[in-house]
């Protein structure tokens, strides 16, 4: 059987966690903290990783386009080629452009760290014009972010939308996302049954990374 590899706290491990689940694919999931990850296995160290049995897969983007190729029911990409490349255009845009450049305020906001105020407003100005870009890509209009279904799109907005409208929040007292209309979506895609462990294991989970973090420092 498959086992996804990693922390639920984190937002990539997550991703793949959601299209797993949305596919209807047995896994098992292993705990595995940063720093204490076979290289073998991840090689820079990162998690997730999926450990399939002809071996081990790591990055997220990859990870999921083996499943979607390994189990082609209840597809997460459209048949289209033209379609399936709007699909991944977005989550490029969601990583690169948002997550990447969030994650500098992730020692502040998760952490109980500090950032400069010269970081945050940085940061700020990149995130202002990577999400008016990215507001050009997805589809608010239709039932879902690429369009009529469910899409790796949607795997990814379901664990990025919560957490950087949250550490914006927390950092710049304004959600990054307020023009956005984030609420309708989360609440018309975020509603499935299965995202209420996949919730509940990120909070526990992340309760222990948080503790981790402190103790270390
Ligand atoms: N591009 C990677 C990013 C994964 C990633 O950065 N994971 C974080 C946890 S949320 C991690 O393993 N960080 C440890 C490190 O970068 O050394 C993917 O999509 O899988």
């Amino acid at each position: 059987m498959l086992k996804l590899c990693g922390f639920a706290a984190s937002n990539y491990y997550n991703k793949v966690k959601i299209a797993l689940l949305e596919k209807d694919v047995a896994f098992e999931e292993e705990l595995v903290w940063v720093g204490e990850i076979d290289k073998n296995f991840s090689p820079l160290g990162k998690v997730p990783y999926l450990m399939t049995e002809y071996g081990p897969i790591s990055e997220s983007n990859v990870i999921l386009d083996y499943i979607e190729e390994a189990f082609p029911h209840k597809p997460l990409l459209p048949q289209d080629p033209f379609a399936r490349a709007k699909v991944r255009e977005i989550v490029v845009h969601f990583e690169l452009y948002i997550e990447l450049v969030a994650r500098i305020l992730f020692p502040e906001a998760l952490f109980g760290g500090k950032v400069s105020d010269e970081t945050k407003e940085k940061a700020k100005k990149q995130l202002d014009r990577n999400v008016i870009a990215f507001s050009k890509l997805v589809k608010f209009d239709q039932p879902y972010l690429a369009g009529m279904e469910m899409s790796f799109a949607d795997c990814a907005a379901l664990v990025h939308f919560p957490l950087i409208s949250n550490v914006t929040k927390t950092i710049y007292g304004k959600d990054i996302f307020s023009d956005l209309p984030i609420k309708d979506y989360m609440a018309r895609v975020g509603n499935r049954p299965y995202m209420q462990k996949v919730n509940a294991d990120r909070k526990t989970n992340a309760e222990f990374l948080i503790a981790r973090v402190k103790s270390s420092r």
